[in-house]
């Protein structure tokens, strides 16, 4: 099987990197210069009709969205390298539902929080009221993840899987645009133990700081 990754350093690419890493799957990585405009150019819109990043080409068919990207990896090679359920199994349902969670609800308050406050975005939109109700929802979620948490040390029971790959990673973003796990102490645990996988020092370089 030929896989082709279209990435950019540091970006919603990364994420999908580092699942590469994790189940050490051979493939091609083609990096984009996203403020040369790679991305808009009609060769990647053909690709890609969003002109983002990450686009996979998976035998010459294409796909794009990061979290769907994951989970196809997590079928495809996560279950035979034991990291990632069987189809039949009632943890898959749960693997489905913890990462597409991450990138859809988590996800969602992420943008609400950066249009609302990061200085990359339109002041235009910056909006103080807003970010401090992202602010409380992103407690109330993290509230939830950390309950799972507290349940077994990863999301899916004991072992590590793709599944924590995925939704730590959304979780360790938000802690970069400002938001505090220091209140969820599973939380805060599983990720510092994301940070010390040996994928993660391969994609994003050395962890932070505890
Ligand atoms: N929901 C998309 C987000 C992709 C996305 O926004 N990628 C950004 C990089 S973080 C990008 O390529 N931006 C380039 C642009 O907007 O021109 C995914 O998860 O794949």
């Amino acid at each position: 099987m030929s896989l082709t990754l279209y990435a950019a350093p540091m970006s919603s690419a990364t994420p999908v990197v580092c699942a590469l890493a994790e189940l050490d799957v051979p493939h091609e990585l083609v990096m984009l210069d996203l403020t040369a405009g790679d991305q808009k150019k009609p060769e990647y819109l053909a690709l890609n009709p969003n002109g983002v990043v990450p686009t996979l080409v998976v035998d010459g068919t294409p796909m794009f969205e990061a979290v769907a990207i994951m989970q196809w990896l997590g079928d495809r090679y996560g279950v035979e390298r034991g990291l990632w359920p069987a189809a039949d199994a009632p943890e898959r349902l749960t693997a489905l539902s913890w990462t597409t969670w991450a990138y859809v609800t988590y996800g969602t308050m992420i943008n609400i929080l950066n249009y609302s406050q990061n200085p990359l975005a339109d002041p235009a939109l910056h909006h103080p009221p807003l970010a401090a109700h992202a602010q409380g929802e992103f407690g109330k979620l993290l509230g939830r993840l950390d309950a799972r948490l507290a349940e077994h040390p990863n999301l899916l029971g004991d072992a590590y899987s793709l599944a924590d790959m995925i939704v730590a990673s959304v979780v360790a973003y938000s802690t970069y645009c400002g938001v505090s796990v220091d209140a969820h102490p599973h939380v805060k645990a599983w990720l510092q133990r994301f940070h010390q996988r040996p994928a993660y020092a391969k994609t994003w370089g050395a962890a932070p700081a505890a």
